[in-house]
């Protein structure tokens, strides 16, 4: 093999191995956010859903836009490419192709259009105003989360037990600094602002245990601020109420 062969196979191998280690890391990554258990792709509620369909919507449309452009790149790439040094300089300049503009400007005005509607629908799913029988009040603490049940004079730290298939109304503030409540499978994360009340809905659709963790980096405890969120059917709920109301 020549030394120029040589370094060609050196070149095409040092490709495979970037090409190869991105599209690992392009599965791996979607793979580790499905199987993790409070991932926000694996929804239990109906806010959750809405925007894990809009996320997955979004990513399909990157994805397919992605191959196009990135192919047409390597196409040119390969196709075009000066093949020795003693080739002349291609001698092709133009000014422009109307048709190939308007098509790829229409194409992203209708995508983008598209994705606007999907957007203020997927508000109008998570929106926190609607009518609910119970509320709910977070408090972000330095470094602890605390739940209180005002109407029931009901106050937890790290826990929060909720109704399945209730829509519950959920108030979060902060005593110190700022947190971000975030419960991925039950929806988007929501600040925890000091002297702010940010409200958001819960409507936990499977009982079970969903887990949280504080997503705004808030001083050295920041990572041990865990909210584990029990979800029961309302018989057991209304028990464990009365239970916690009684003490
Ligand atoms: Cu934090």
């Amino acid at each position: 093999m020549s030394a120029i062969e040589s370094k060609k196979l050196k070149r095409l191998l040092r490709v495979v191995r970037y090409v190869v280690v991105s599209g690992l890391i392009m599965v791996a990554l979607p793979a580790i956010a499905l199987a993790a258990p409070p991932s926000p792709l694996n929804p239990a509620s109906p806010a959750g859903r809405s925007i894990a369909n809009l996320h997955n919507i979004i990513l399909w449309i990157a994805v397919v836009v992605f191959v196009i452009v990135a192919g047409l790149l390597i196409y040119s790439l390969v196709r075009f490419r000066r093949r020795s040094p003693d080739e002349p300089e291609p001698d092709q300049s133009f000014d422009g192709n109307t048709t190939l503009e308007t098509i790829w400007t229409i194409i992203p005005v209708i995508i983008l259009v598209a994705l606007l509607a999907l957007t203020l629908q997927t508000f109008q799913d998570t929106d926190p105003n609607r009518p609910t029988d119970l509320t709910i009040r977070v408090i972000g603490k330095q470094w602890l989360w605390e739940v209180q049940y005002p109407d029931h004079g009901i106050s937890l730290i790290g826990e929060m037990w909720l109704p399945v298939n209730t829509d519950v109304r959920v108030e979060i503030t902060s005593d110190d600094v700022i947190h971000s409540f975030w419960v991925p499978k039950l929806g988007g994360k929501v600040d925890a602002v000091p002297g702010y009340l940010n409200v958001t809905w819960f409507n936990a659709d499977r009982a079970g245990t969903l887990r949280g963790q504080c997503a705004e980096y808030c001083g050295m405890g920041h990572s041990k601020m865990p909210i584990e969120v029990k979800v029961v059917d309302q018989q057991s709920f209304d028990l464990w109420l009365a239970d916690k109301s009684q003490k």
